[in-house]
């Protein structure tokens, strides 16, 4: 086993990853948070499938086939093992009860060369498949183990301790350190080159209550080297007044509430109406599958629909792929925040345990997530996802004036969910399913706002002033959904739908006449789109078999609230995560063509992902096409959002759109 050159917790006073916040604002060690997996989840009573999440205990067999092959030198550290999803051709292949191929992939990183490694380990031969060293300079995600280490390293650097003394700092553990992907700018000292890097940012938490995002420490840069713990760089570019305000949204802070809300009861006294068997869910006609992976957290496998009798497929598997945070400071010190959570951090490694009545209302059916710690051993937590039955307003009513017959049917939704902290910000992604067919992809957008100093009696340009001195930076959080879509089955087209007014003319005598315009998009270039409200955009995924009257079977793709990225086209992160410049591609089915920004965004150049897959303009009409939607929240700070952050929620729906032969949920019985 590789050696733990790091405890787990207590790493550091205040961990990026380490710690907690839970009750009344008390930090905690992670052990509440992270269990050992030896406490945790009990034996799924179903046969296993192919697509299940890899079990702690399948984890640890890929670290000890790896050790015992004697491939892990003494500085391993083990980033990611997660399933290696079984080809869809071989997966289309596997009856039930046939024997699983389970295959493990696993990233590693010698800290010792700097090289990172992919192996996949056979799990059924306990061999390894393969062990490749991947080119110099690629750079797999960060983990908390190696930010722990880069805060002391910091913390204990004389050039810091200065330029805390310059701000009236004596005690260098008040200091919070947020490590923070380094980017890739192009301009990067030749001693930084090929190195694995961290530009972390600084807060003053001067009571383990206060919050440190009150309190950025403003003109601080810095470099670390992640495997030598060298700190590269300390620059003071000179120091602002710290804000003097504390920020506090714990309880105790808080201090006085309003009066508490009369109870709300959400009962289900003859329980739930979804049923699971190990990861498959079934409600309501909608049959899926829950996945998780350390990188996209919350997946889906095989969503279908049972419609009279017949599993009709919808979508093959689906997830939130990747995801950017641009800031728009361009001063020194925060140009070069653009964090790409998912693919940087790996967003499904820091999801929250949940907990019932707070997270979620109702009777909550919980799925555990395993992941791999640095050293190669299994680390569940707890009730990772939420699985739930919410109610949803109604879904259709008519009153009859004349006959005064009446109908109303009320809506639910079955929602599986997982919130996950990266650093300051919260990101809770849900999938709803409707009775109607529809599903639903939202993210809310909470916890605390990046912030920075802003001298006194000044206005900042690039940002809102939310609290006296303190500014939340304007940024944006665009998202990328990778929808493998196989609407009745894996031959689809994608078809672009605009809504235009014709010209006054023979054809539109009367100046009001509109249609609907369906376009095809038939090659990766030509399905290269962006959103436009102003012809109500929306696309569909059609397959030739026809409904009953004759009209290809589709799903619409709506998109909710959505806005360009706006940094210029050659700037660092828009060449890095080339798959902003549009909303919606669309490429042919590969199994290795899975993260809309390539492999391994961290302190990648550019160019990887989507662009570089859609070059080739492969055809993409009635194809096994996979969509990538890209929405995004632009994020201008409110006073409001200070200092933790009302829910702002975005996303898109996936609507039937002649798939069935008429509204699908005329069959619900009226409400007692
Ligand atoms: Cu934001």
């Amino acid at each position: 086993m590789a050696e733990r050159d790091e405890p787990q917790s207590g790493v550091s006073r205040r961990g990026f990853f380490e710690f907690a916040l839970v009750g009344a604002g008390v930090a905690v060690a992670l052990p509440v948070v992270v269990q050992r997996a030896a406490s945790a989840q009990p034996a799924a009573a179903a046969p296993p499938h192919p697509l299940d999440p890899l079990t702690a205990d399948e984890i640890e067999a890929a670290s000890n086939v790896l050790d015992k092959a004697g491939l892990l030198g003494p500085g391993f550290r083990f980033i990611s093992t997660s399933l290696l999803e079984p080809a869809k051709s071989d997966l289309a292949a596997w009856k039930p009860g046939q024997p699983l191929a389970r295959k493990a992939l696993v990233v590693l990183l010698d800290r010792q060369s700097g090289l990172a490694f992919e192996a996949v380990v056979d799990l059924n031969a306990a061999a390894v498949a393969e062990f490749v060293a991947l080119p110099a300079g690629v750079q797999p995600a960060l983990d908390g183990v190696e930010c722990g280490a880069c805060e002391r390293a910091i913390r204990s650097s004389a050039k810091f301790r200065e330029a805390l003394a310059r701000r009236g700092i004596q005690d260098a553990s008040l200091v919070v350190i947020d490590c923070w992907s380094a980017g890739h700018y192009g301009n990067e000292p030749a001693g930084h080159k090929g190195r694995r890097l961290t530009r972390p940012l600084f807060f003053l938490q001067p009571t383990d209550e206060a919050n440190a995002y009150a309190r950025p420490l403003a003109g601080l840069v810095a470099v670390v080297d992640l495997n030598t713990s060298e700190v590269l760089e300390i620059r003071d570019l000179g120091p602002l007044p710290i804000p003097p305000e504390d920020g506090r949204w714990d309880q105790l802070g808080v201090g006085r509430f309003r009066e508490a809300l009369k109870p709300l009861q959400i009962v289900q006294p003859q329980g739930v109406s979804f049923t699971v068997s190990g990861q498959e869910v079934r409600w309501q006609n909608w049959r899926f599958r829950i996945g998780f992976c350390p990188r996209e957290g919350l997946v889906l496998h095989t969503v279908g629909y049972e419609d009279a009798g017949r599993l009709r497929p919808i979508v093959h598997r689906a997830s939130i792929c990747e995801m950017v945070v641009p800031y728009g400071d361009p001063s020194e010190e925060h140009y070069r925040q653009n964090a790409f959570d998912i693919g940087e951090l790996l967003m499904g490694t820091l999801a929250n345990s949940l907990a019932a009545g707070c997270d979620c209302l109702g009777t909550i059916r919980y799925f555990d997530a395993v992941i791999v710690d640095s050293s190669g051993d299994a680390l569940t937590i707890k009730n990772a996802i939420c699985l739930h039955e919410e109610d949803a307003g109604i879904l259709w009513k008519h009153t009859d004036l004349r006959t005064q017959q009446a109908e109303v049917r009320r809506a639910r939704r079955l929602s599986v969910s997982y919130i996950a902290t990266a650093g300051n910000y919260d990101y809770a992604f849900y999938w709803h399913f409707y009775q109607d067919g529809s599903l639903a992809c939202e993210v809310k957008l909470t916890g605390i706002m990046s912030t920075m100093a802003v001298a006194k009696g000044q206005q900042p340009q690039f940002g809102t002033l939310v609290a006296p001195q303190l500014a939340g930076p304007f940024h944006q959080h665009l998202f990328c959904a990778r929808l493998d879509m196989d609407v009745d089955g894996i031959a689809n087209t994608v078809q672009e739908v605009n809504t235009v007014s014709l010209p006054r003319g023979p054809e539109n005598p009367h100046g009001n006449a509109f249609r609907a315009e369906i376009t095809p998009l038939t090659t990766e270039h030509q399905a290269r789109r962006t959103v436009n409200s102003g012809s109500a955009r929306f696309w569909r995924v059609v397959n030739r078999n026809p409904n009953r009257l004759g009209q290809p079977v589709g799903y619409r793709l709506l998109p909710g609230e959505n806005c360009p990225l706006f940094v210029q086209p050659d700037a660092a992160v828009a060449r890095r995560a080339g798959f902003l410049s549009h909303q919606l591609w669309v490429t042919p089915y590969r199994d290795d063509e899975r993260y809309a920004a390539g492999e391994y965004p961290n302190q990648h150049p550019g160019g990887d992902g989507l662009p570089k897959w859609t070059a080739a303009n492969r055809g993409v009409e009635n194809a096994d096409v996979v969509l990538w939607y890209v929405f995004a929240h632009n994020h201008v700070p409110r006073v409001e959002d200070w200092p933790v952050m009302p829910v702002s929620s975005l996303g898109f729906t996936l609507r039937p759109d002649g798939f069935f032969d008429r509204n699908p949920a005329l069959d619900l019985p009226p409400p007692e």
